[in-house]
């Protein structure tokens, strides 16, 4: 099925009639069949660990802690949506989306990728995506719900977004980590059905409504879980192009970080195996949408965990998370002057491991 895709999709992409989604999905399945897998860093332009971006009309958005690390750029870069819903001018972390708008289109122009995520505010206690103190929040904004309207213009605003980068391919993976129940869209604070139908409906507008093509449609849940927990809430084969998976590696108080780097691996390589299959079944590209060991204190992390872990998986990118820049501790990928850096870039250097 992958193979069909691939050559279907390279045979468009050779008529030069693609929409940018077909591009793409093309070039994701292209490194998947050769067994390559992207590597990527969240709001890696914006900021890194200690460094901020402050004018980014004028900063030529050049620096990356990856780049400082590795000598190349991350194949593909993650940025946060989560405030574009209220028509502010800057994410929950402070990111503008008019550096995302910049920042994203050089990604693309030097062959990378880019990824969007979104932490939304809670539309009915006015909380903000942590806020689980209701389960009504996904029943008010569907529609007849009385914060429907309002969610509306939320997906309108979200749309214009897209709509800004032009013909510009991306990845969008709305409600994620949703078997988990610390989001308010989580397992336990809405039903099944009610997931499908905020999925479904959001899908429906920017596609339909909207018309937006430049958009591939990951479902990324909170791992591991079993297939039929993967499937649970899986708003169906129309509205999705990627299955995902967010898995961080979480030493139990006073663990031995061997043992933690072993659970760790064996559950990636335990849910990547059954995204796989399950990709196959549906016809679907896959991807490890986050992942991280915040602060890198295991030594060998990227050579002795994370690799061996994903290597042959299938996967078409693996994602870690933010350098936080106003908090020290909080960083998912290296910095120059890092004390275990180069176990990272021995990483970069693998061949089937992709930078720019
Ligand atoms: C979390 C943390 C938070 C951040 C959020 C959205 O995992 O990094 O500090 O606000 O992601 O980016």
């Amino acid at each position: 099925m992958r193979i069909l895709m691939a050559v279907c999709c390279a045979a468009l992409v050779f008529s030069g009639c693609a929409s940018p989604r077909e591009r793409l999905t093309a070039q994701l399945s292209r490194a998947a069949s050769e067994h390559q897998i992207l590597y990527g860093h969240q709001d890696d332009p914006a900021y890194g660990h200690a460094w901020l971006v402050t004018d980014w009309e004028t900063d030529p958005l050049v620096r990356s802690d990856v780049k400082d690390v590795a000598g190349r750029y991350p194949a593909i870069v993650g940025f946060d949506l989560g405030g574009i819903e209220l028509g502010d001018a800057r994410n929950l972390d402070g990111v503008p989306f008019g550096l995302m708008r910049k920042a994203a289109r050089q990604q693309v122009e030097r062959g990378g990728v880019v990824t969007f995520s979104w932490h939304p505010r809670n539309p009915l206690t006015g909380g903000d995506a942590w806020d689980i103190s209701s389960d009504q929040v996904v029943k008010a904004i569907l529609p007849g719900g009385e914060k429907h309207a309002e969610f509306e213009l939320w997906l309108e605003r979200t749309a214009d977004f897209f709509e800004s980068l032009g013909d510009m391919p991306l990845i969008f993976r709305p409600w994620h980590e949703n078997l988990g129940s610390w989001f308010w869209w989580g397992g336990r604070l809405c039903t099944a059905e009610e997931y499908r139908a905020l999925y479904r409906y959001t899908w429906t507008y920017l596609t339909k409504e909207r018309g937006l093509k430049n958009i591939l449609w990951c479902y990324s849940p909170n791992g591991p879980v079993s297939a039929a927990d993967f499937l649970s809430r899986y708003p169906g084969d129309d509205c999705v192009d990627m299955l995902g998976t967010d898995i961080y590696e979480y030493p139990a108080p006073g663990e031995a970080l061997a043992s933690a780097g072993q659970r760790y691996a064996d559950q990636v390589r335990t849910m990547l195996a059954t995204l796989q299959s399950l990709a196959a079944e549906h016809g679907k590209l896959l991807c490890l949408s986050e992942t991280g060991f915040e602060g890198l204190p295991d030594p060998q992390w990227w050579t002795g965990v994370l690799y061996p872990a994903i290597q042959g998986s299938g996967i078409c990118y693996v994602l870690t998370w933010r350098n936080a820049h106003d908090k020290p501790g909080h960083f998912y990928a290296p910095w120059k002057g890092f004390e275990y850096a180069n176990d990272f870039k021995q990483f970069s250097e693998k061949e089937d491991i992709i930078l720019l």
